[in-house]
């Protein structure tokens, strides 16, 4: 039922899993535009074991066992002795990661094992699917004691098809989370965020027909502005399977006919299409029917039609100039901390980057819940989404490489009908050598090749130098540029080096013929810690301080001639476990211009007025 190449994958992964419990590349199909299927949520209160060693999985000499707490067996006093027992356990909540609901959970790295019984009966002609929206890092499944999927990376969705080991009535999920930091993981062992673990993101069941739509692409046509492009695949579907797409409000109809790969390419002619943009961002009723047998499956999205491309130094949307007034933003939850999920998260969260007068967002430093990029496309935000390449990944070794590939392919999947998004991100302030350089360059192909509607990107180091005038040149010339449509720089001039006014002095010289976008900037304030009163040179971690910094950038940024956008660093404070300094970090970065409790620091105000006056950048 499932594609060939799947299958095989599918299959040769639970023979490997069978015999180790070792990170393993994830098969599993990947539904899209799930949130508009039925399905049942799975959310909840979920059992849990806290597994510290692993004993679910491990015998005393670490060897795999075949009784597992997978087998979710019930205790029985006068049986064997039994070391757990999932029936009497305690609850956390799903979604929700494990760390933020019980304190003696905040800094555990390691294995938690999650048990909810569920019910179900099965319609004929039917395949049923567990969904994860993300769990973080790597999660094995087991329904009824049998094994159905595994999956590494901690931001993306997976679906487990589960049709073979259901039974009418009464059944049950045991899985395991892990989010131990590894070497050879995306991300590695460093970041500079909180390793929240868990099942954070919503779990449901889904029911699709035999044959299904497990994936589509519809966009605007770059070269021809009436029409709309992209494919549609139907899952299981013989060549000659008929698919319809149709826009009932620009009553726009079209149809396709699937090839020997289930795959239908469509073009829709359309006519006075209202184009999706910051001012305007107009989303289209979309039903995609496909004439399967035994029955039919259809389903609706609201997409919106757009173009984004460059012209040498400009981004353009929709053939028009634009400058990216933006902020980077953590998926860190406004008030209650902890990893963002919920549409109130989104709405605090999106919401306060549109009082800053942002058309646009960057999503750091992995792919946030899909309720965001859904709601950008309502805002009218424009998006940089990225995967975890952060920092030092291995970038020498190919089973790291084969893990980026996969979380870029599964972001690109859920996200690729989203006119929100206008960048994808491949890395962030990764090391210039060699190794790197091909690694990266071969993730900016793949996503050029899943995806030749959007423009590419990465957040790049930069060289410094000092220049004549005796005050510094930020040199970019980092070979990656090359291969990228739009370049990313960070820097922290006021901050990591020199002093804010350290600006004034600093002048750039950008090696490429590409739009620019100063993706991170800025420095730490602690809310409500501030300078006496007239003090002219404010101390660190002062919203002063932090204040002065916007100032000196904005002023420096407006001179550099080809910078198209910004992204300072960033919107709300967010927990991090480098940042140990008692008093003023506890835990926490504090570079965001509000803080986790939602209190707006002086910056906040410099940067909305530059954004809201239009006195930061040039779309040309
Ligand atoms: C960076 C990183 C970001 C950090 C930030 C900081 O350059 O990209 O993830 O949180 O600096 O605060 O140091």
């Amino acid at each position: 039922m499932l594609q060939a190449s799947t299958r095989l994958l599918l299959a040769a992964l639970l023979i490997a899993a069978t015999t180790a419990f070792s990170p393993a590349q994830t098969n599993t199909t990947l539904i899209v535009n799930v949130d508009h299927r039925p399905s049942i949520s799975l959310n909840g209160d979920w059992h849990v074991i806290i597994d510290q060693y692993a004993t679910g999985l491990y015998d005393f000499h670490q060897n795999l066992r075949k009784d597992g707490f997978f087998m979710n067996a019930p205790f029985d006093p006068n049986g064997h002795p039994q070391d757990y027992n999932f029936a009497n356990a305690s609850t956390l909540k799903v979604p929700g990661d494990w760390n933020t609901q019980r304190p003696e959970l905040l800094y555990y790295e390691g294995p938690i094992w999650y048990q909810r019984d569920f019910e179900h009966t099965a319609r004929p002609n039917t395949h049923t699917f567990l969904h994860f929206g993300a769990a973080n890092y790597r999660t094995f499944v087991w329904v009824n004691t049998k094994k159905v999927c595994e999956h590494e990376g901690g931001f993306t969705p997976f679906d487990c098809e589960i049709s073979s080991v259901i039974k009418d009535g009464k059944n049950f999920v045991v899985l395991s989370v892990d989010n131990t930091r590894i070497a050879d993981g995306v991300p590695t062992l460093q970041t500079d965020w909180w390793n929240y673990g868990g099942l954070h993101r919503d779990v449901s069941l889904v029911e699709v027909p035999t044959e299904f739509i497990d994936d589509y692409d519809l966009h605007l046509s770059r070269s021809h502005p009436d029409l709309v492009e992209g494919y549609v695949h139907v899952e299981g579907a013989s060549s000659g399977t008929i698919v319809s797409v149709n826009i009932p409000e620009l009553n726009a109809k079209t149809q396709a006919t699937v090839d020997a790969n289930s795959r239908a390419t469509v073009t829709l002619p359309v006519k006075s299409l209202s184009l999706w943009s910051p001012e305007n961002p107009k989303l289209y009723k979309v039903e995609i029917i496909a004439s399967t047998s035994p029955a039919p499956d259809g389903i609706q999205d609201e997409i919106g039609f757009r173009t984004i491309e460059t012209r040498g130094t400009q981004i353009l949307l929709n053939g028009q100039p634009v400058f990216l007034r933006g902020i980077s933003i953590h998926a860190e939850a406004p008030y209650r901390t902890g990893r963002a999920y919920s549409q109130k998260d989104v709405d605090t969260l999106l919401g306060w980057a549109k009082d800053l007068g942002c058309n646009y967002v960057r999503l750091a430093h992995y792919p946030h819940d899909e309720r965001m990029t859904r709601t950008a496309d309502r805002l009218g935000l424009m998006v940089w989404s990225e995967i975890p390449d952060y920092w030092a990944l291995q970038f020498d070794n190919p089973a790291v490489l084969a893990k980026s590939k996969q979380q870029l392919s599964e972001m690109i999947r859920r996200d690729r009908n989203k006119a929100s998004i206008i960048l994808w991100s491949v890395a962030n302030e990764t090391p210039n050598t060699e190794a790197r350089t091909k690694y990266l360059t071969t993730m900016v192909d793949l996503a050029h090749q899943l995806d030749s509607t959007r423009l590419v990107t990465a957040a790049l180091l930069v060289r410094t130098e000092k220049n004549p005038a005796g005050g510094t040149t930020k040199i970019v010339d980092d070979p990656l540029g090359k291969a990228l449509d739009v370049i990313g720089t960070n820097e922290y001039i006021g901050w990591y080096e020199q002093h804010a006014e350290g600006a004034d002095t600093t002048t750039w010289d950008i090696r490429y013929d590409k739009p620019l976008i100063m993706s991170e900037w800025g420095g730490d304030a602690k809310a409500g810690n501030h300078a006496p009163a007239g003090d002219t040179h404010p101390a660190l971690w002062t919203e002063e301080y932090q204040a002065e910094i916007y100032h000196h950038q904005i002023a420096m940024l407006n001179k550099i001639p080809q910078l198209r956008g910004t992204s300072p660093w960033l919107l709300m404070d967010f927990r991090s476990a480098r940042r140990v300094n008692p008093g003023l970090q506890d835990n926490f970065n504090r570079k965001g211009l509000i803080s986790d409790q939602g209190i707006k620091k002086q910056a906040f105000f410099i940067l909305q007025k530059a954004y809201k006056e239009k006195t930061l950048g040039k779309p040309e």
